[in-house]
């Protein structure tokens, strides 16, 4: 009744079959290496090994080979492994040749396979496959490509957690507990004779307070995780002079930006990537914010306001020895006092706001603390998984559609539009495993990696 074909014909969502042929791509990165590697999955695998090497080699035993042209010559020699179907990364044969990593002699050596009937694969099409094939869900398929573009130790790690499924063992949990309560609620409506009266049964209204805590707090990691796998930008902003670009340099420990005692130094936004306890952020510098009649500087005003429109989090310096700090900061902005060294009587600032100087370096930790904060990392360590904007957006949808069913379930009594509630948060639920995911999603997700993987 819940999760049926017809179910999925309702939502459109159906997964087209896909093309049964053969594709083939280099799996090592571009370049000269020791080893290059190429990846071949399809019906055609095994012939393609046959007529490369004279042979078919034992399965998942690395075989010492030659791989020859049409003519017979030798293009290289090298390793092969072949893992035939289901039991291989995308679920059909696979074959791997493990030759010279120069880029000449693997290009001959694709060009052979393609030329024995192999097609080249798009970008993430073995992922797909493997998906597909139920090698993988949606959210261990991102997962690879997460783990494959980490730019932090910590990103790594989470990633690897969610490859091996750690989060997608939270969305199945957390789903199966919709889909009962969804079965349990829709069975009453169905069947009135049978007499279950859920809307003042108590059960069903407590069922669905604990499935809205256990989302929460499933959302509440995958923040971290998108924090971690996708980073947070910074922007810079304030008056002439109040020492951004000072404090870009500082951080990022270099001289990123031009500083000078002239107001009005910066004009472009100036972005640089640093790590904050294996998050990566962007910081972005940007002009000092003042009406000017200079076109240069108007310009780059109007790109600083556009840029702290799409930041995560803005922080806003004040300088300290002449301004006094604006009183009502946005929910993103961090009022940030600066030149704390040429203020004589630090008491009397304000208490709750960072203060530092960017001259001297004095404060700066507590300032990254407060970003930690501010960008919502727990101190714990470790211990978390990857995720992506796209799981947050459906994590959220389902808990919008939570909340919305509990409404209607205590204000208005309303079984049937529980009924619906609930099969919007298991449809937001399912879209990040991929399974009740539409086509055009699984394309725009797949064609993002990268060829070979
Ligand atoms: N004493 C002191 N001087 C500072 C501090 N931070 C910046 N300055 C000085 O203030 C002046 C302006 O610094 P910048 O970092 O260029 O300021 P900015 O906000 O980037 O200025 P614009 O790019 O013009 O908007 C320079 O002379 C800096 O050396 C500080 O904490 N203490
Ligand atoms: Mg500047």
């Amino acid at each position: 009744m819940v999760c049926d074909q017809a179910d999925r014909e309702s939502l459109g969502l159906v997964l087209s079959a896909y093309e049964k042929d053969t594709i083939a791509a280099r799996a090592t990165a571009l370049g000269k290496g020791g080893i290059g590697i190429i990846r071949i999955s399809g019906p055609d695998a095994g012939r393609i090994s046959k007529a490369l090497s004279g042979r078919i080699p034992e399965p998942r035993y690395a075989t010492y080979t030659r791989f020859s042209d049409d003519r017979g010559d030798t293009i290289d020699e090298g390793l092969l492994l072949y893992f035939p179907a289901p039991d291989s990364f995308t679920g059909e044969d696979v074959l791997e040749i493990q030759g010279h990593g120069g880029p000449v002699v693997l290009d001959m050596l694709l060009n052979r396979v393609v030329g024995l009937g192999a097609r080249h694969a798009r970008p993430g099409e073995f992922s797909q496959r493997a998906f597909l094939n139920d090698k993988l869900d949606l959210a261990q398929a991102e997962a690879i490509a997460d783990l494959i573009e980490s730019s932090t130790e910590a990103a790594a790690r989470g990633a690897i957690r969610s490859l091996q499924g750690e989060f997608s063992a939270l969305v199945n949990q957390l789903l199966s507990q919709v889909i009962e309560l969804r079965v349990y609620v829709e069975a009453a409506i169905d069947f009135p004779e049978e007499e279950i009266d859920f809307i003042s049964d108590e059960s069903v209204k407590g069922r669905l307070e604990e499935i809205q805590g256990t989302l929460a707090s499933i959302l509440e990691q995958s923040r971290e995780g998108a924090l971690l796998t996708e980073g947070a930008s910074i922007v810079l902003t304030g008056k002439p002079n109040a020492g951004k670009s000072s404090l870009m340099n500082l951080l990022t420990g270099r001289q990123t930006s031009i500083v000078t005692d002239i107001p009005g130094t910066t004009r472009d936004v100036i972005g640089e990537v640093l790590q904050l306890d294996g998050i990566p952020l962007r910081i972005l510098d940007t002009a000092g914010i003042r009406e000017s009649a200079d076109q240069i500087e108007a310009e780059g005003v109007k790109r600083a306001m556009a840029a702290q429109e799409e930041a995560d989090l803005v922080l806003h310096l004040v300088d300290a020895s002449r301004d006094s700090a604006p009183a009502d900061p946005g929910s993103r902005e961090v009022i940030v006092l600066n030149k704390i060294d040429l203020v004589d009587d630090i008491s009397r600032l304000p208490a709750d706001l960072p203060r530092i100087s960017a001259r001297t370096g004095e404060g700066v930790d507590q300032l990254k603390a407060k970003l930690k904060q501010m960008l919502g990392v727990a101190e714990t360590e470790g211990g978390g998984f990857s995720a992506r904007s796209r799981h947050l957006s459906a994590l959220r949808a389902a808990h919008d559609a939570l909340a919305d069913g509990y409404h209607v379930l205590t204000g208005q009594q309303a079984g049937e539009l529980l009924a619906e509630e609930l099969r919007a948060c298991q449809k937001h639920l399912s879209e990040i495993t991929g399974e009740f995911s539409a086509d055009d999603l699984l394309g725009e997700i797949f064609s993002s990696f990268c060829i070979g993987k």
